[in-house]
């Protein structure tokens, strides 16, 4: 399982991050990838990264002066979230999962997860990451994560979610926004693309990760293009954003980012220790510990 000519692996060494997340800080939105030789990544894969498994998080962790995470199951491992119960496993309470499963997943395979630390899972609408899925497929599991009270977590770009809108609005459980909604950062705020996702936070079934400015920027670290979205959130709605690192940032094309730099934004994002502190601990430990 080679990785892709073209992968960028992930920053080999970040620098110890001048802000210092308050004791209890949490990486909400991380991955787990392989190793391979132990977890294979899935044949219907759209790449094949480069492994980045549990010992590296969590030594991450420890380096940012993070206590927990959320470790999200990425779509190179389809629907086999085995390394990702295996992280939670070794994690114990210091992390909690979110999932991606099929229509046909049973009972006793959520229940399996349900047990390690899994309590939602992901619906993803980029193309370029999976298939699309058919409704009737996510009511399907819907229906089958309501009796565990798990939420969704919806990963999606801006400029679709017109075409989504309406389903999500439906979703009968919490639903987390990632990676701000994907924003076009040259819009600015007043864009229509944004005022929309700002309209689905206004329903306080949502939350927001203000998350990958990386992934988002149309100038580069530090990434000042996308800190007017990522503050306006949390100052418009302290009491449902999330942050995450994204390690190991799959699918970079530019920059492998500096994950301690990524760190030292929050204060820029989150200007107040009151709002650093809903953000890194109160917001995830109610959604995820609660
Ligand atoms: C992210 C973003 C990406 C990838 C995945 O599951 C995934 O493969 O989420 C991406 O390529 O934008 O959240 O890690």
């Amino acid at each position: 399982m080679t990785m892709d000519p073209d992968y960028l692996p992930f920053h080999p060494n970040p620098k110890k991050p001048d802000f210092q997340p308050p004791a209890g800080a949490i990486d909400a939105h991380c991955h787990v990838f392989g190793p391979a030789a132990q977890f294979p990544y899935h044949p219907a894969r759209k790449y094949t990264p480069c492994d980045a498994g549990k010992e590296q998080l969590f030594e991450l962790r420890d380096h940012l002066g993070f206590s927990r995470n959320v470790i999200v199951q990425a779509s190179c491992h389809g629907p086999d979230n085995r390394a990702l119960v295996d992280a939670l496993e070794t994690a114990g309470e210091l992390a909690r999962g979110v999932a991606f499963v099929r229509h046909d997943v049973t009972m006793g395979e959520l229940e399996w997860m349900h047990q390690a630390g899994v309590c939602a899972v992901r619906f993803n609408f980029l193309k370029r990451l999976v298939d699309a899925t058919p409704r009737a497929h996510f009511e399907a599991i819907v229906e089958k994560i309501a009796p565990l009270g798990w939420h969704i977590v919806v990963y999606f770009e801006s400029q679709e979610l017109h075409e989504i809108e309406t389903f999500l609005r439906d979703l009968p459980t919490t639903v987390v926004i990632d990676h701000l909604g994907r924003p076009d950062v040259s819009g600015g705020l007043e864009h229509p693309d944004y005022r929309r996702i700002k309209a689905l936070m206004a329903d306080e079934k949502f939350w927001i990760k203000v998350s990958c400015p990386e992934r988002l920027t149309q100038v580069g670290p530090p990434y000042d293009d996308v800190l007017p979205y990522a503050r306006d959130m949390v100052e418009s709605f302290p009491d449902r954003v999330l942050w995450g690192t994204d390690w190991p940032h799959p699918n970079m094309k530019t920059h492998a980012p500096d994950d301690g730099l990524l760190t030292d934004r929050i204060p820029l994002i989150a200007p107040t220790e009151a709002l650093q502190r809903k953000l890194l601990i109160d917001n995830p430990m109610r959604l995820y510990w609660g």
